[in-house]
């Protein structure tokens, strides 16, 4: 071992590149997973480049809808190529961010080659997002362009950029994919090929991704292109993700999970073709199962129980699917056992984070593990530690914390050191938050959360952040919010309110009302609402939110 890896060990501070804007690997460990072929030096331009080249007429990607649309590997680089000359005609740069919020459409595709070519960062959103989160991810990023869908899902995005860009002075360029209104149209921007471009280094920042978030603000994740490439190569393997894999993209594509486990981006990185949903229901993507004759998907708990309870009845022939992934919150042993008869293919559980590290179940694994363990990691050189509260391992088989180091999980959050300090160990272990049982195979099953977060049906709430909008209200004096249990959703947020003493009573709906006009997505308005006198005290005075969690399990 290196100096540097030793120092890192014995807890000297991260190692910081300049323009990275985040702690990353120490030396010693960046030489062993390049040693190890973990991390190969490719960026994700390139990667798309070489596929192109490998089998320029094969179907890379398909936009079902109305009217099918479709991208070969060489039409894909070939506008890729193009909108990052445009982009750089623009003005955009490398190391620049650049805010992406659209749905499952081809141009989010597109979009993010053309960012990887320059070596600009996207940003991803969530077609969710609202106010709130757009006006603090432009901010914190100082992002010099944003891109919109005109409207989505009833919602006019251009009237929020308009907000957002009055208000953030670096945000240059709005780029709308359809009817642009008062901003740039994406198909306007100049595509002249342009072969300048210096592009990205595979050590460099390939994007940032949204952590859950256990704070009053999302968290940045910033992955490399060695980093990110080299767990997809590892999700390929386990999945048996080839060239003939057809997967189907319902959950929003920039999130970690559809776009890495395996995701869109592993199918293309395997030369496959990736179906975009415009939404996950089996109403919509049954159809597309059927006619694009998909092999392979990736869901969450909820969405798993739907789809299991809708293939008895459906009509539509569902035999070319393969493997369904199930991942994002805990999933049960009995939904999980129903899966496999129901569906007619193979289930995988996943248990991964937007940070790094991720866990599938194998397909050599028996039955019983697949349905109990929610996996073990994807690369040898993932580091697992279950500690006790005072960090001292603990032996298999019993509860603990979840650290984890390895070849693809961060070293810190962009831009956030006192955050790090928090979530990071000394010697560079992410702290997950996660209570988990690690079995003597290496299975992990995941046991609860010991972070302040809320997992609705694999969508992160951070209390906190809903907390500071309600706080917003003239009539509140307090406000704590938790998560309850739900047979469907696994988890539903509670807010817990007290009043101003003297204000006039406050109905549950206008509470919710109050946060959503607030501009914030919409699963983040809370369930349910209950108005107490005070709330429960820790021996040090603090809200206990443990006590409140169990008195709402009362209900
Ligand atoms: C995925 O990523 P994130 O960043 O939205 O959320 C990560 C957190 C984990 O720390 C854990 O608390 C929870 O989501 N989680 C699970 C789980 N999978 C994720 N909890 C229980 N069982 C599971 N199977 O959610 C994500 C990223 C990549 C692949 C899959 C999921």
């Amino acid at each position: 071992m290196t100096d540097n890896a030793l120092a890192a060990e014995a807890g000297s501070p991260p190692a910081t590149t300049p323009g990275l804007d985040a702690p990353t690997w120490p030396a010693g460990f960046a030489e062993r997973y390049r040693a190890a072929g973990h991390w190969r030096g490719e960026t994700f331009g390139e990667m798309l480049r070489d596929r192109a080249a490998t089998h320029p007429d094969r179907v890379a990607l398909v936009e079902p809808g109305a009217v099918r649309r479709t991208w070969t590997y060489r039409q894909l680089d070939e506008n890729a190529d193009r909108l990052a000359a445009g982009f750089a005609a623009r003005g955009i740069r490398k190391g620049d961010r650049v805010v992406l919020q659209l749905p499952n459409v081809g141009e989010f595709v597109e979009v993010v080659f053309a960012l990887f070519r320059i070596g600009a960062l996207p940003v991803y959103t969530l077609p969710a997002h609202r106010d709130t989160e757009i006006a603090h991810l432009c901010a914190a990023t100082e992002a010099v362009a944003y891109v919109i869908p005109d409207r989505n899902a009833g919602f006019d995005h251009r009237e929020l950029a308009t907000r957002v860009k009055d208000a953030n002075p670096s945000l240059r360029e709005v780029f709308v994919a359809g009817d642009p209104g008062p901003h740039t149209a994406l198909a306007d921007v100049p595509r002249e090929p342009d072969g300048a471009l210096a592009g990205p280094l595979a050590h460099e920042l390939a994007f940032l991704q949204l952590s859950g978030g256990t704070t009053g603000v999302p968290k940045l994740i910033p992955r490399t292109h060695d980093d990110y490439l080299y767990s997809l190569r590892g999700s390929n393997e386990i999945c048996g993700v080839d060239g003939g894999t057809r997967f189907l993209v319902v959950l929003p594509a920039a999130h970690n999970y559809p776009m890495s486990s395996p995701g869109w981006l592993g199918v293309l990185y395997a030369g496959g073709t990736a179906v975009l949903s415009p939404a996950p229901d089996p109403g919509t993507a049954f159809p597309l199962v059927e006619r694009e004759r998909i092999t392979m998907t990736g869901l969450v708990p909820p969405l798993a129980l739907v789809w299991t309870e809708a293939a008895a009845k459906t009509a539509h022939d569902l035999s070319s699917l393969e493997l369904v992934l199930v991942g994002g919150a805990k999933y049960s042993a009995e939904a999980a056992r129903r899966l496999e008869p129901a569906l007619g293919c193979r289930l995988m559980q996943v248990f991964g984070m937007a940070e790094g590290l991720v866990n599938y179940t194998r397909l050599d694994d028996d039955t019983e593990t697949v349905v109990t363990t929610q996996g073990r990691p994807i690369s040898a050189d993932d580091e697992v530690r279950v500690v006790d509260d005072e960090d001292n391992d603990l032996p298999d088989g019993e509860f603990g914390h979840l650290l984890t180091r390895g070849p693809y999980t961060i070293r810190g959050y962009w831009r956030a050191p006192e955050h790090n300090a928090r979530s990071f160990t000394g010697d560079g272990f992410y702290r997950t938050g996660d209570i988990v049982r690690r079995l003597p195979s290496g299975h992990l099953v995941v046991e609860g959360r010991a972070k302040d977060q809320i997992n609705r049906g694999g969508e992160k709430i951070a209390p906190e952040e809903v907390e500071n909008v309600i706080l917003g209200h003239p009539s509140v004096h307090d406000v704590s919010v938790v998560g309850v249990p739900d047979e469907y959703l696994g988890e539903r947020s509670l807010a817990y309110v007290v009043l101003r003493e003297g204000a006039e009573p406050l109905r549950a709906v206008a509470v919710k009302r109050f946060v959503r006009e607030r501009g914030i997505a919409a699963y983040k308005v809370p369930d349910l609402v209950e108005f107490v006198d005070a709330f429960p005290q820790t021996g040090v005075g603090k809200v206990s939110k443990k006590h409140q969690r169990s008195a709402a399990e009362q209900h």
